[in-house]
């Protein structure tokens, strides 16, 4: 049985178990990987990510007595609430917050969300970065938006999932993850504009360009990442508020040592360069891909990776080691993914040189004493679907 098979296979079994009957279908949304564009959106401006062939399915039914039910391979027993404790943001905690805060946004937005029973399986690790909660959020948003048949066209699910995730939850992140596991198609990245929501897809054929992409998971733990990313947004709009712009995104390339000279102090200078120069680094990688010259994007991956580290201050020695071999061993360019402190790296490579990349950075964790690195090579996979 192939994964994807075998995870929607995981999601009926446990509907079935727990609830007994056959749901009324399956809905799957994907995890996330960001090939350029890191703590851009939620400054108005690009990013460039793309769905992971790695999908979380959620079986479900509707539940006629207008309450939610939901269990999660996470847990033994599912998780219950109401419409009470779905209109408090904050009621329903743990991962299930994600399911809660979508009937809560989808409920604010008007919407008559029918009561449901949810089962979920997951291949999307959680905790990697690779936007396990946005593959929840959208799988349960397509499954209500279905079984209710609301008017809810799919472009503007990913604005109701951030809400979800931001309202809800808790979480104060932009809407790149969701937009990435909505909107993404198999072949390509997908170019946001955070501002508008425009959406172009990039060709992205690794496969023919005898390319791929190698995630590397640092498996480091995630130190203060909430508290760390909320301080980085605060740091950007207050940026902005002293340069007297809606948001960072409209600091042009051009007038950005003006706007640094107007900061009084070093490290909110170097947060705006970060955003400003990564905005840019977005622009220019697209302009390569449009061109067909996947090769040549790898250096400014790395260039990225050097901003996040030395400008952003969110990488951890797990991730620069990865990065620094990974680049050893031949990488065309290497970067972190998502939003820091942990997560993965991604590396553009030959198809043929792999597994000799994964090996150094496997052998330079293990010079450093730190835990294995997980490794795979992926593709780009299309976004939010009903199975059957
Ligand atoms: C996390 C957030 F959820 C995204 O919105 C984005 O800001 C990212 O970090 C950093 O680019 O994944």
């Amino acid at each position: 049985m192939s994964a994807a098979a075998d995870v929607a296979a995981r999601a009926t079994a446990g509907f079935r178990q727990r609830y007994g009957g056959e749901p009324a279908g399956r809905w799957a949304a994907p995890g996330r990987v960001n090939l350029i564009g890191e703590h851009t959106d939620y400054n108005d401006g690009f990013v460039l990510p793309f769905a992971l062939p790695l999908r979380t399915v959620v079986a479900a039914a509707v539940a006629d007595d207008g309450r939610w039910s939901v269990w999660s391979e996470l847990d033994d027993e599912p998780v219950e609430f109401g419409p009470a404790e779905a209109d408090e943001p904050g009621r329903v905690d743990g991962w299930a917050a994600y399911v809660a805060g979508v009937v809560w946004a989808l409920r604010a937005a008007g919407h008559a969300v029918p009561g449901a029973r949810l089962a979920i399986a997951s291949d999307v690790p959680v905790g990697s970065g690779l936007s396990s909660s946005a593959a929840i959020e959208a799988a349960v948003l397509a499954a209500l938006v279905e079984l209710g048949g609301l008017d809810l066209p799919a472009d503007r699910w990913p604005r109701l999932a951030q809400r979800a995730e931001n309202d809800y939850v808790g979480a104060p992140t932009g809407i790149m993850d969701q937009s990435a596991v909505i909107r993404g198609r198999p072949g390509h990245a997908l170019f946001l504009d955070c501002r508008t929501e425009a959406v172009e897809l990039i060709p992205f054929d690794l496969g023919a360009a005898g390319l791929a992409v190698l995630v590397i998971d640092s498996h480091a733990p995630h130190r203060h990442a909430d508290g760390e990313y909320a301080a980085r947004r605060k740091s950007c709009e207050r940026a902005a508020k002293a340069l007297g712009v809606a948001a960072l995104r409209d600091v042009a390339t051009g007038d950005l040592e003006a706007a640094l000279a107007r900061l009084d102090d070093a490290e909110t200078r170097r947060r705006v360069r970060h955003v400003v120069t990564e905005d840019q680094r977005v622009l220019d990688t697209v302009e390569l891909l449009r061109a067909g010259r996947i090769r040549d994007i790898g250096p400014l991956l790395t260039a990225s990776h050097a901003s996040m580290r030395d400008d952003f201050e969110i990488t951890v020695p797990e991730i620069d080691t990865a990065v620094e071999a990974a680049l050893a061993a031949g990488a065309y360019g290497a970067r972190m993914t998502g939003g820091g402190f942990g997560g993965c790296v991604l590396a553009l490579v030959d198809a043929d040189a792999a597994d000799a990349v994964a090996a150094a950075v496997a052998a330079a964790y293990a010079d450093r004493g730190f835990t294995a690195p997980g490794t795979r090579t992926v593709l780009p996979a299309g976004g939010a679907t009903r199975l059957d």
